[in-house]
């Protein structure tokens, strides 16, 4: 598993040094809302690395599904939430595009788990995604973001669709909410930490 623990800057200052900092990425296809779900729950500002859909684009670019879509993720998102008092977590949202696969194996270094979010309506757009960290045994929740206007699917259903490992958790989401995100967030926590112990004690014994 893979953390840090914070520095005391000197003695007495106060500093937590107990404090865990874990590394969670935020992936999924083009356009479901991973840019939007950094934001709503990052307590700092969130860094971005946004640019204009071109008219090049078009031709690579699917935005069908997604058409107020005016920017993509070029690079990564980057922001930072406390889920309780010494457990903060770093995201890193991926950009959603196949021309920046390259970017993934450098992102997901060192990372506890992922979330993959999902859209109903496109929901093979995030095959490649679930496929990348079942194979890495990468732990992740899947996050169906919810959009105005989508047929709600349960989790269940989500699951068997995306073929899903059994306990592979699915819950419902509105990328745009804090609390929702928070609380998919704290979902993975969980489940990663589930899976680390397991694999840990598969190790000893
Ligand atoms: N109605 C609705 N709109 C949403 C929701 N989440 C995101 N959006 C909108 O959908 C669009 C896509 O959101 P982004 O957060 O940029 O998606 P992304 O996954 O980061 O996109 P890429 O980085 O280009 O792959 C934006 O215009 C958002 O305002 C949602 O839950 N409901
Ligand atoms: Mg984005």
């Amino acid at each position: 598993m893979a953390y840090e623990r914070s520095e005391s800057t000197g003695a007495g200052d106060g500093a937590d040094t107990s404090a865990l900092a874990l590394k969670i990425l935020v992936a999924g296809g083009f356009g479901v809302g991973k840019t939007t779900l950094v934001g709503a729950v990052s307590e700092i500002r969130p860094l971005r690395t946004e640019e204009q859909l071109s008219r090049a684009g078009e031709l690579v670019d699917d935005t069908g599904g997604v058409d107020q879509k005016t920017t993509t993720t070029v690079a990564m998102d980057f922001g930072r939430i406390t889920i309780r008092s010494g457990l903060s977590l770093y995201l890193f949202g991926t950009p959603g595009q196949d021309r920046f696969w390259f970017l993934w194996d450098e992102l997901s270094q060192g990372a506890l788990g992922a979330v993959v979010l999902a859209d109903t309506r496109r929901l093979e757009d995030c095959f490649p995604a679930v496929d990348y960290f079942e194979h890495r045994k990468i732990p992740f929740v899947v996050a169906v973001n919810c959009f105005t206007g989508a047929r709600t699917y349960g989790a269940h259903d989500v699951s068997r669709a995306l073929d899903l490992d059994r306990g592979t958790p699915v819950v419902l989401c509105d990328a745009r909410d804090r609390d929702s995100g928070k609380e998919v967030l704290i979902r993975l926590v969980e489940y990663a930490g589930r899976m680390h112990t397991a694999r840990l004690l598969n190790t000893v014994s």
